[in-house]
Order: structure tokens, then sequence, then C-alpha cells
């Protein structure tokens, strides 16, 4: 593996868990693989796990890592391509990325969805620019239209709570009061649909995701008829992909809240989500705080999603 940007990058699933498996059990075997390399973590968004997780990865390996917060202490970036550089940025990207490729061996980015332009978005502009100038492997910490480091780690904490060999796995939007990007539910769906499990997504109407992506998916919109049966229930809001409402809020109905009437409906499933999560609109306190929310173990997940990754790459370099 070069750059981890999707599924694909992954190559065989069953082998990439099995990988997993092994780097959970044993965090520190490969401690003397990144010896004298460096990590480089560049955000232009917030984040609590990835940061954390994807730098304790990178120790784990014996790598040095290094983070920057382009909105924190950088110069403002400027993106497009052919501009008079006039304006409040003084530098662009196609510097600022091979100077920072310079600094490392392999480079993390996170860089959400604008909702400026869907083009600009589902073409992963900054993203295929940070693989095309860096010089550097590219690991995605979730960019424009996937976050494959959390899917990942979300099928190895399927594969380690599911009680059945192909589990019912129901993918719901949930109500949310600010835009959020599409790349998380994206992300799982072309996980899930790597995988032999029954797969199902529910969402009011106007929330369809990128036929891209869910081509050949299931989609059920009566949530509780997707509930039904269900071995995990995987919450997230996305904002409307179609146009013309592309990147906005077009219903807050709590009537699609998880809460525990719904969860009785399944076969006793887990809860799941990538979090943050906003209590009490994506899901009620009592089942996120309930015995089957597996939130917690799901995040603790992200440090062997990326360590299995990271490795995969130190190897290949
Ligand atoms: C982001 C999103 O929905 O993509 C990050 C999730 C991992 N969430 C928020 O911005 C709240
Ligand atoms: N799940 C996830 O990626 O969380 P952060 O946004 O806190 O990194």
């Amino acid at each position: 593996m070069r750059h981890f940007t999707c599924v694909n990058d992954i190559g065989d699933l069953k082998e990439a868990v099995k990988k997993a498996q092994y780097v959970k059990q044993n965090p520190y075997a490969d401690s003397a693989l990144g010896k004298n390399k460096t990590m480089l973590l560049i955000f232009f968004n917030s984040s609590l796990r990835t940061r954390l997780s994807t730098q304790k990865a990178a120790l784990n390996l014996g790598m040095n890592a290094i983070v920057l917060d382009i909105n924190q202490g950088a110069w403002k970036l400027e993106t497009e391509l052919g501009v008079v550089m006039d304006s409040d940025k003084p530098e662009h990207l196609l510097e600022a990325i091979p100077v920072m490729g310079s600094y490392c061996d392999i480079i993390g980015v996170r860089s959400f969805a604008r909702f400026e332009s869907k083009d600009d978005d589902y073409s992963e502009k900054i993203l295929t620019q940070f693989i095309k100038y860096s010089g550097r492997p590219v690991v995605s910490m979730e960019a424009a239209t996937r976050h494959p480091l959390q899917s990942f780690a979300d099928l190895i904490t399927i594969e380690e709570y599911k009680k059945r060999e192909r589990p019912k796995v129901v993918l719901t939007w949930a109500p949310h009061p600010k835009s959020l990007p599409q790349a998380v539910p994206n992300s799982f769906v072309e996980w899930m649909k790597a995988t032999d499990y029954e797969f199902v997504i529910t969402h009011p109407h106007g929330y369809e995701l990128s036929p891209s992506f869910t081509e050949g998916c299931t989609i059920e919109y009566d949530q509780k008829k997707a509930f039904e049966g269900a071995d995990f229930i995987y919450a997230k809001n996305w904002s409307a992909f179609a146009d013309p409402n592309y990147g906005k809020v077009i219903s807050m109905d709590k009537s699609w809240t998880v809460d525990k009437a719904k969860m009785d409906l399944t076969d006793n499933a887990f809860f799941m989500h990538c979090l943050p999560v906003r209590r009490n609109m994506i899901v009620t306190d009592e089942v996120i705080d309930g015995p089957n929310s597996i939130v917690i173990p799901e995040a603790a997940n992200r440090v062997v999603s990326a360590q299995t990754v990271l490795k995969e790459i130190l190897l290949n370099l």
C-alpha cells in the first residue's frame, strides 16, 4: 500500500482484519519499524479521535509524529489554481504541500467537504493535490467524501462483536442541527458493500447519498422496518447530497433519533457511532449509556486501524 484513501487501498478485507487483530494483540511488535521515520498529521478541521489515535499508532510503530493545525498558526492557504493572490491568503498549497512533504515520510490529511462546490468536494480537490505534490504516501484522516480509517475501525469492531457470520448491519440517518459531511456514511457504505454482511440504509426522503456509493444497496425509508432483526445499528447524521440542497440541513426530524423503543425492534443490536455525537439528537442517553452501546471500543479501535494502515505503508516505503 502507498496511499490510503478508500477501501480499495487495503486489499482483501478478511486479510486486513486478520492483520488488524494481530496489531491489536501485539501493539509493540513493530516498534522498530518506524525508527527515524516521521509522520506529519495535517488538520484543516477539528479532531479528537483521529488526532490522538493516529499519533498513538505512529508512536507504537516507533515513528516521530508532528501535528499541524492549518488554522492555528500556519499561513492561510490558497487552494484555487491560477488565481492572483491579492486576498488574505499569503501561501499557496502548491508550495505548502511539497514543503510539508520534505519534512516527513508519511502525511496524514484531514480536509472535510467545504460545501462550496459539489464537484470540488467529490473530486477530492485537496486530497488529490497532497497525493500529487507531496511526494509522500498520503493517509486520509477524513477527506471530502470518505473517512476510511473510521470505516476500517468500524469493520474491526463489528468483526469483534458479531454473533453471526453474516450480521445484519443498519446505517441510519439521525437528526443534527448543523450541516455535516457525507464522508462517514459514504465510507461506511463502501466498506460494508465489500463484506458479505446483510446491509440496509435508512434515511428520510431527500437524504439519499451519492448513487456512486449506494448503487446496489438496500434503502428502506421506514426506519422501524429497517431496524427489525438488526445486529448492529450504525447511526450518523449527514447533510443532503442531491441538488439543489447539496450540503444543507433539510430536516431535523426528531422521530429519527435512535431510542430504546427502536432498539427493541432489533435482535438485541449493538449501537455504534463514530463520535463526536450529539446526545438526545442522534441517540438518547438511555441507548448510548446502555449495555449494547459499543461507541467507546469502536473509538479505541481507531488506533488499531491506523496502526495497521501505517504498518503496511512503512513495509512498502
Ligand atoms: C464530522 C463529520 O460528520 O464528518 C466528523 C466525524 C468523524 N463531524 C462533525 O463535524 C460533528
Ligand atoms: N471519529 C472521528 O474521526 O472523530 P474526530 O473527528 O474527533 O477525529
